[in-house]
Protein backbone atom coordinates (compact mmCIF):
# COMPACT_ATOMS: atom_id res chain seq x y z
CA UNK A 1 0.00 0.00 0.00
CA UNK A 2 1.29 3.43 -0.81
CA UNK A 3 1.66 6.20 1.44
CA UNK A 4 -0.82 7.72 -0.10
CA UNK A 5 -3.40 5.12 -0.23
CA UNK A 6 -2.84 4.65 3.54
CA UNK A 7 -4.23 8.08 4.45
CA UNK A 8 -7.06 7.15 1.82
CA UNK A 9 -8.05 3.98 2.54
CA UNK A 10 -10.60 3.45 6.07
CA UNK A 11 -10.55 0.49 8.25
CA UNK A 12 -13.80 0.20 6.90
CA UNK A 13 -12.78 0.21 2.88
CA UNK A 14 -14.26 3.26 2.52
CA UNK A 15 -12.68 5.24 -0.31
CA UNK A 16 -11.60 9.30 0.65
CA UNK A 17 -11.97 11.83 -1.59
CA UNK A 18 -9.40 14.00 -0.09
CA UNK A 19 -6.56 14.13 2.81
CA UNK A 20 -9.51 15.47 5.05
CA UNK A 21 -12.60 14.69 5.34
CA UNK A 22 -15.81 16.26 6.88
CA UNK A 23 -19.22 14.73 8.07
CA UNK A 24 -22.40 16.47 8.68
CA UNK A 25 -24.72 19.09 7.23
CA UNK A 26 -23.94 21.86 9.56
CA UNK A 27 -28.03 22.30 9.94
CA UNK A 28 -27.68 21.37 13.63
CA UNK A 29 -25.15 21.72 16.49
CA UNK A 30 -23.98 18.25 18.08
CA UNK A 31 -22.66 15.91 16.32
CA UNK A 32 -24.81 13.35 13.67
CA UNK A 33 -25.15 10.20 15.87
CA UNK A 34 -23.03 8.15 13.59
CA UNK A 35 -19.25 7.97 14.50
CA UNK A 36 -16.80 6.51 12.40
CA UNK A 37 -14.50 3.42 13.09
CA UNK A 38 -11.32 5.79 12.90
CA UNK A 39 -12.31 7.92 15.26
CA UNK A 40 -13.11 5.41 17.96
CA UNK A 41 -9.72 3.97 17.02
CA UNK A 42 -7.95 7.04 17.60
CA UNK A 43 -10.37 8.17 20.73
CA UNK A 44 -9.43 4.51 22.43
CA UNK A 45 -5.33 5.53 22.04
CA UNK A 46 -6.24 9.23 22.98
CA UNK A 47 -7.77 9.45 26.24
CA UNK A 48 -9.54 12.10 27.46
CA UNK A 49 -9.14 13.31 31.32
CA UNK A 50 -12.69 12.16 32.82
CA UNK A 51 -14.71 15.24 34.24
CA UNK A 52 -14.85 14.35 37.43
CA UNK A 53 -10.99 14.25 37.36
CA UNK A 54 -11.18 18.25 37.61
CA UNK A 55 -11.31 17.57 41.44
CA UNK A 56 -8.05 17.50 41.73
CA UNK A 57 -5.35 20.81 41.07
CA UNK A 58 -2.80 18.23 39.82
CA UNK A 59 -4.18 15.35 37.37
CA UNK A 60 -3.04 12.36 38.67
CA UNK A 61 -0.74 10.88 35.77
CA UNK A 62 -3.38 7.92 34.64
CA UNK A 63 -5.82 10.40 34.43
CA UNK A 64 -4.09 13.60 31.70
CA UNK A 65 -5.69 13.36 28.48
CA UNK A 66 -3.14 12.33 25.96
CA UNK A 67 -2.68 12.53 22.28
CA UNK A 68 -0.01 10.91 20.13
CA UNK A 69 -0.69 11.14 16.11
CA UNK A 70 1.51 7.82 15.72
CA UNK A 71 2.66 5.13 17.56
CA UNK A 72 4.50 5.47 21.31
CA UNK A 73 7.85 4.63 20.43
CA UNK A 74 10.41 1.93 22.05
CA UNK A 75 13.10 3.79 23.73
CA UNK A 76 16.26 2.12 25.05
CA UNK A 77 17.83 4.84 27.61
CA UNK A 78 21.32 3.67 27.51
CA UNK A 79 21.35 4.35 24.04
CA UNK A 80 19.03 7.02 23.73
CA UNK A 81 20.66 10.89 22.71
CA UNK A 82 19.56 14.27 22.50
CA UNK A 83 21.49 15.53 19.67
CA UNK A 84 21.58 19.43 19.51
CA UNK A 85 23.30 20.92 15.90
CA UNK A 86 22.17 23.65 13.26
CA UNK A 87 23.31 27.21 14.11
CA UNK A 88 24.95 26.61 17.23
CA UNK A 89 28.45 27.08 18.09
CA UNK A 90 28.90 23.96 20.40
CA UNK A 91 26.83 20.83 18.88
CA UNK A 92 26.10 18.30 21.40
CA UNK A 93 24.98 14.35 21.98
CA UNK A 94 23.30 14.60 25.46
CA UNK A 95 22.63 11.59 27.82
CA UNK A 96 19.35 12.08 30.02
CA UNK A 97 21.68 11.93 32.76
CA UNK A 98 23.80 15.03 31.28
CA UNK A 99 20.20 16.76 31.60
CA UNK A 100 19.21 15.78 34.40
CA UNK A 101 22.35 17.31 35.74
CA UNK A 102 21.08 21.05 34.21
CA UNK A 103 19.38 23.18 37.07
CA UNK A 104 16.13 21.84 37.82
CA UNK A 105 12.76 23.23 37.92
CA UNK A 106 9.28 22.30 38.35
CA UNK A 107 6.27 23.84 37.63
CA UNK A 108 2.22 23.19 37.32
CA UNK A 109 0.88 23.89 33.67
CA UNK A 110 -2.66 22.49 32.53
CA UNK A 111 -2.02 21.20 29.04
CA UNK A 112 -4.80 21.29 26.53
CA UNK A 113 -5.36 20.00 23.22
CA UNK A 114 -5.95 22.34 20.43
CA UNK A 115 -8.50 19.54 18.36
CA UNK A 116 -10.24 19.97 22.48
CA UNK A 117 -14.26 20.60 21.25
CA UNK A 118 -13.62 19.40 17.63
CA UNK A 119 -16.56 16.75 17.65
CA UNK A 120 -19.33 19.05 18.68
CA UNK A 121 -18.62 21.07 15.66
CA UNK A 122 -21.05 20.22 12.75
CA UNK A 123 -20.09 19.72 10.05
CA UNK A 124 -17.18 17.95 11.85
CA UNK A 125 -14.15 17.08 10.77
CA UNK A 126 -12.53 13.16 11.18
CA UNK A 127 -10.01 13.29 13.15
CA UNK A 128 -9.52 12.67 17.11
CA UNK A 129 -12.96 13.48 18.46
CA UNK A 130 -12.10 15.16 21.50
CA UNK A 131 -15.83 16.75 23.09
CA UNK A 132 -14.15 18.93 26.08
CA UNK A 133 -12.21 16.52 27.70
CA UNK A 134 -8.57 17.31 26.35
CA UNK A 135 -7.05 18.88 28.94
CA UNK A 136 -4.60 18.17 32.31
CA UNK A 137 -2.52 20.00 34.56
CA UNK A 138 0.71 18.56 35.72
CA UNK A 139 3.55 19.37 37.74
CA UNK A 140 6.54 19.18 35.27
CA UNK A 141 10.44 19.07 35.93
CA UNK A 142 12.73 19.86 33.84
CA UNK A 143 15.70 21.94 32.97
CA UNK A 144 15.07 25.64 31.83
CA UNK A 145 15.12 25.60 27.85
CA UNK A 146 16.46 29.13 27.33
CA UNK A 147 19.80 28.49 29.63
CA UNK A 148 20.23 25.54 28.05
CA UNK A 149 20.53 27.60 24.94
CA UNK A 150 22.70 30.00 25.99
CA UNK A 151 24.77 26.82 26.92
CA UNK A 152 25.48 25.70 23.22
CA UNK A 153 25.39 29.20 21.92
CA UNK A 154 22.48 29.76 19.80
CA UNK A 155 23.65 31.61 16.40
CA UNK A 156 22.06 35.24 16.12
CA UNK A 157 20.95 34.43 12.46
CA UNK A 158 18.91 31.41 14.17
CA UNK A 159 15.52 32.52 13.28
CA UNK A 160 13.78 29.43 14.34
CA UNK A 161 14.57 25.98 16.65
CA UNK A 162 13.00 22.57 15.21
CA UNK A 163 12.15 20.06 17.66
CA UNK A 164 11.86 16.46 16.78
CA UNK A 165 10.17 13.13 18.09
CA UNK A 166 11.16 9.59 17.95
CA UNK A 167 7.73 8.63 16.90
CA UNK A 168 7.06 8.36 12.75
CA UNK A 169 3.75 7.91 10.84
CA UNK A 170 2.19 9.37 7.89
CA UNK A 171 0.18 12.66 8.06
CA UNK A 172 -1.36 14.41 4.71
CA UNK A 173 0.69 12.07 2.34
CA UNK A 174 3.65 12.21 4.13
CA UNK A 175 6.11 10.24 5.68
CA UNK A 176 7.17 12.18 8.80
CA UNK A 177 8.92 12.34 12.04
CA UNK A 178 6.64 14.61 14.60
CA UNK A 179 8.11 17.47 14.34
CA UNK A 180 7.33 21.22 15.58
CA UNK A 181 9.36 24.40 15.54
CA UNK A 182 9.77 27.65 17.95
CA UNK A 183 10.86 31.09 17.45
CA UNK A 184 14.07 31.44 18.93
CA UNK A 185 12.31 34.31 21.35
CA UNK A 186 9.47 31.68 22.30
CA UNK A 187 12.21 29.09 23.44
CA UNK A 188 13.65 32.02 25.38
CA UNK A 189 11.18 32.43 27.70
CA UNK A 190 11.86 31.51 31.13
CA UNK A 191 8.88 28.61 31.31
CA UNK A 192 9.46 26.92 28.65
CA UNK A 193 11.35 23.48 29.64
CA UNK A 194 12.67 20.20 28.65
CA UNK A 195 10.93 17.77 30.82
CA UNK A 196 11.93 14.60 32.61
CA UNK A 197 9.40 13.96 35.26
CA UNK A 198 5.73 14.28 35.76
CA UNK A 199 3.98 14.48 38.84
CA UNK A 200 7.59 13.83 40.74
CA UNK A 201 8.02 10.87 38.68
CA UNK A 202 10.30 9.83 35.07
CA UNK A 203 7.65 10.52 31.89
CA UNK A 204 5.40 7.51 31.21
CA UNK A 205 5.82 6.30 27.92
CA UNK A 206 3.09 8.24 26.53
CA UNK A 207 3.86 10.85 27.74
CA UNK A 208 7.19 11.59 26.17
CA UNK A 209 9.36 9.30 27.84
CA UNK A 210 12.73 10.04 28.48
CA UNK A 211 12.42 14.09 27.46
CA UNK A 212 10.02 16.15 25.98
CA UNK A 213 9.63 19.83 25.44
CA UNK A 214 7.16 21.89 27.73
CA UNK A 215 5.62 24.81 26.05
CA UNK A 216 3.10 26.71 28.95
CA UNK A 217 0.64 28.78 27.85
CA UNK A 218 0.72 26.89 24.20
CA UNK A 219 -2.22 24.39 23.11
CA UNK A 220 -0.36 20.84 23.25
CA UNK A 221 0.64 20.41 19.67
CA UNK A 222 4.11 22.68 20.68
CA UNK A 223 4.92 20.51 23.68
CA UNK A 224 6.99 17.74 21.44
CA UNK A 225 7.16 14.55 23.32
CA UNK A 226 10.21 11.72 22.93
CA UNK A 227 12.46 14.20 21.88
CA UNK A 228 15.65 13.04 19.36
CA UNK A 229 17.11 16.45 18.56
CA UNK A 230 16.89 19.80 18.61
CA UNK A 231 18.10 22.07 15.54
CA UNK A 232 18.84 25.71 14.87
CA UNK A 233 17.87 26.79 11.60
CA UNK A 234 17.82 30.28 9.67
CA UNK A 235 14.53 30.68 8.47
CA UNK A 236 10.92 29.88 9.48
CA UNK A 237 10.32 25.75 9.61
CA UNK A 238 7.71 25.24 7.49
CA UNK A 239 6.91 21.31 8.07
CA UNK A 240 3.79 19.35 8.01
CA UNK A 241 2.89 19.77 11.57
CA UNK A 242 3.15 23.95 11.16
CA UNK A 243 1.74 24.74 8.18
CA UNK A 244 0.43 21.81 7.11
CA UNK A 245 -2.01 21.29 10.69
CA UNK A 246 -2.72 23.55 13.22
CA UNK A 247 -4.12 26.43 11.51
CA UNK A 248 -7.40 27.92 11.73
CA UNK A 249 -8.45 27.22 8.41
CA UNK A 250 -11.97 26.96 6.74
CA UNK A 251 -11.11 25.35 3.95
CA UNK A 252 -8.35 22.92 2.66
CA UNK A 253 -6.94 25.32 0.64
CA UNK A 254 -7.10 27.82 2.76
CA UNK A 255 -3.91 28.33 4.79
CA UNK A 256 -5.20 30.24 7.88
CA UNK A 257 -3.60 31.06 10.48
CA UNK A 258 -0.95 29.14 12.54
CA UNK A 259 -2.42 28.05 16.17
CA UNK A 260 -1.08 29.31 19.05
CA UNK A 261 -1.85 29.46 22.79
CA UNK A 262 -4.89 28.52 24.47
CA UNK A 263 -8.36 30.10 24.41
CA UNK A 264 -9.66 30.80 27.90
CA UNK A 265 -11.97 27.81 28.65
CA UNK A 266 -14.31 26.59 31.43
CA UNK A 267 -15.42 23.14 32.70
CA UNK A 268 -18.08 22.06 34.95
CA UNK A 269 -17.43 18.71 37.24
CA UNK A 270 -21.42 17.12 35.71
CA UNK A 271 -22.89 17.33 39.42
CA UNK A 272 -24.81 14.31 40.34
CA UNK A 273 -24.63 10.71 39.12
CA UNK A 274 -24.67 9.87 35.50
CA UNK A 275 -26.64 7.78 33.40
CA UNK A 276 -24.38 5.11 32.29
CA UNK A 277 -24.90 5.27 28.76
CA UNK A 278 -26.21 9.04 27.66
CA UNK A 279 -24.58 10.42 30.53
CA UNK A 280 -27.45 12.93 31.41
CA UNK A 281 -26.58 13.55 35.10
CA UNK A 282 -29.34 13.23 38.13
CA UNK A 283 -29.14 15.25 40.67
CA UNK A 284 -30.86 15.90 43.79
CA UNK A 285 -33.19 19.14 44.75
CA UNK A 286 -32.09 21.71 46.47
CA UNK A 287 -28.73 23.28 47.04
CA UNK A 288 -25.92 21.82 44.76
CA UNK A 289 -22.78 22.70 44.80
CA UNK A 290 -21.08 23.48 40.86
CA UNK A 291 -17.81 23.35 40.82
CA UNK A 292 -14.82 22.95 38.26
CA UNK A 293 -11.63 24.86 36.38
CA UNK A 294 -10.94 27.40 34.30
CA UNK A 295 -7.65 28.42 32.10
CA UNK A 296 -6.87 31.14 29.40
CA UNK A 297 -3.10 30.03 28.29
CA UNK A 298 -1.02 32.84 29.17
CA UNK A 299 -3.76 34.89 30.40
CA UNK A 300 -5.45 35.08 33.95
CA UNK A 301 -9.04 33.62 33.83
CA UNK A 302 -11.28 36.80 35.12
CA UNK A 303 -14.22 35.53 35.41
CA UNK A 304 -16.32 32.14 35.29
CA UNK A 305 -20.21 32.30 34.69
CA UNK A 306 -22.77 29.34 34.64
CA UNK A 307 -26.63 29.47 33.24
CA UNK A 308 -28.84 27.04 34.14
CA UNK A 309 -31.28 27.38 31.66
CA UNK A 310 -28.76 27.15 28.19
CA UNK A 311 -27.28 30.19 27.99
CA UNK A 312 -30.24 32.51 28.42
CA UNK A 313 -29.22 33.84 31.56
CA UNK A 314 -25.89 33.86 33.38
CA UNK A 315 -24.65 34.37 37.39
CA UNK A 316 -21.23 34.88 38.26
CA UNK A 317 -19.09 32.48 39.61
CA UNK A 318 -16.76 32.88 42.76
CA UNK A 319 -13.16 32.07 41.63
CA UNK A 320 -10.12 30.59 44.03
CA UNK A 321 -6.64 30.88 43.37
CA UNK A 322 -4.68 29.61 39.90
CA UNK A 323 -2.31 26.65 41.12
CA UNK A 324 0.25 28.61 39.29
CA UNK A 325 1.10 31.70 36.53
CA UNK A 326 0.04 28.87 34.05
CA UNK A 327 -2.52 26.52 35.07
CA UNK A 328 -5.99 26.42 35.80
CA UNK A 329 -7.80 28.12 38.82
CA UNK A 330 -11.10 26.31 40.58
CA UNK A 331 -14.43 28.15 40.27
CA UNK A 332 -17.67 27.13 42.66
CA UNK A 333 -21.30 28.28 42.26
CA UNK A 334 -24.26 27.40 44.92
CA UNK A 335 -27.27 26.26 42.51
CA UNK A 336 -30.69 26.07 43.85
CA UNK A 337 -31.84 22.89 41.92
CA UNK A 338 -35.28 23.45 41.61
CA UNK A 339 -37.23 20.04 40.15
CA UNK A 340 -37.16 19.93 36.58
CA UNK A 341 -34.16 19.52 33.31
CA UNK A 342 -31.88 21.81 32.69
CA UNK A 343 -29.23 22.42 30.35
CA UNK A 344 -26.29 23.70 33.00
CA UNK A 345 -23.36 25.96 30.97
CA UNK A 346 -20.27 27.35 31.88
CA UNK A 347 -18.09 30.35 30.04
CA UNK A 348 -15.15 31.70 30.57
CA UNK A 349 -13.51 35.57 30.21
CA UNK A 350 -10.07 36.16 30.42
CA UNK A 351 -7.60 38.98 31.28
CA UNK A 352 -8.19 40.56 27.93
CA UNK A 353 -11.57 40.42 28.05
CA UNK A 354 -12.00 37.37 25.71
CA UNK A 355 -15.22 35.23 26.87
CA UNK A 356 -15.58 31.73 25.05
CA UNK A 357 -18.66 31.83 22.67
CA UNK A 358 -21.86 29.77 22.94
CA UNK A 359 -21.91 28.50 19.51
CA UNK A 360 -19.28 26.89 17.82
CA UNK A 361 -16.11 28.48 16.32
CA UNK A 362 -15.96 26.55 13.27
CA UNK A 363 -12.95 25.79 11.50
CA UNK A 364 -11.72 23.08 8.63
CA UNK A 365 -9.52 20.97 11.17
CA UNK A 366 -11.74 21.63 14.01
CA UNK A 367 -9.05 23.74 16.46
CA UNK A 368 -9.67 26.35 19.46
CA UNK A 369 -13.57 25.41 19.55
CA UNK A 370 -13.82 26.73 23.38
CA UNK A 371 -17.87 26.76 22.81
CA UNK A 372 -19.17 26.76 26.74
CA UNK A 373 -19.79 23.44 27.66
CA UNK A 374 -23.47 22.38 28.26
CA UNK A 375 -24.46 19.53 30.20
CA UNK A 376 -28.08 18.42 30.54
CA UNK A 377 -29.42 17.94 33.98
CA UNK A 378 -32.16 15.80 35.49
CA UNK A 379 -33.50 17.56 38.82
CA UNK A 380 -35.39 14.76 41.36
N1 LIG B 1 6.46 13.64 19.38
C1 LIG B 1 5.17 14.02 19.55
N2 LIG B 1 4.91 15.02 20.39
C2 LIG B 1 3.64 15.41 20.60
C3 LIG B 1 2.57 14.79 19.93
C4 LIG B 1 2.87 13.73 19.04
O1 LIG B 1 1.98 13.12 18.43
N3 LIG B 1 4.19 13.37 18.89
N4 LIG B 1 1.29 15.25 20.12
C5 LIG B 1 1.17 16.64 20.57
C6 LIG B 1 -0.17 17.02 20.92
S1 LIG B 1 -1.21 17.37 19.64
C7 LIG B 1 -0.57 17.21 22.23
S2 LIG B 1 -2.10 17.82 22.58
C8 LIG B 1 0.35 16.89 23.35
C9 LIG B 1 -0.31 15.90 24.30
O2 LIG B 1 0.56 15.56 25.34
P1 LIG B 1 0.19 14.35 26.30
O3 LIG B 1 -0.13 13.16 25.44
O4 LIG B 1 1.35 14.14 27.19
O5 LIG B 1 -1.02 14.79 27.08
O6 LIG B 1 1.57 16.33 22.90
C10 LIG B 1 2.11 16.93 21.73
N5 LIG B 1 3.42 16.41 21.48
MO1 LIG C 1 -3.16 18.20 20.52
Amino acid sequence: MSRREAGKTSATGQERSSRFRVVGDGSQLGPPDAVYREEVQLALRNRGTPLEGLRYPITPAGMHYLLSHFDIPDVDVSQWRLEVGGLVSRPLSLTLDDIKARPSVTLAVTMECAGNGRALLNPRPISQPWLVEAVGTAEWTGTPLGGFLDDVGVSKSAVDIVFTGLDQGVQGDEIQYYRRSLSVAECRREEVLLVYAMNGRPLEPQHGYPLRLLVPGWYGMASVKWLRSIECIGEPFRGYQMVGSYRYSQSEEDPGEPVTLIRVRALMIPPGIPDFVTRTRLVKAGEVTLTGRAWAGRLNVARVEVSDDGGETWSETELGDPVSPYAWRPWEYRWAARPGTYTLCVRAWDSEGNGQPTTQHWTFLGMGNNMAQRIDVVVE
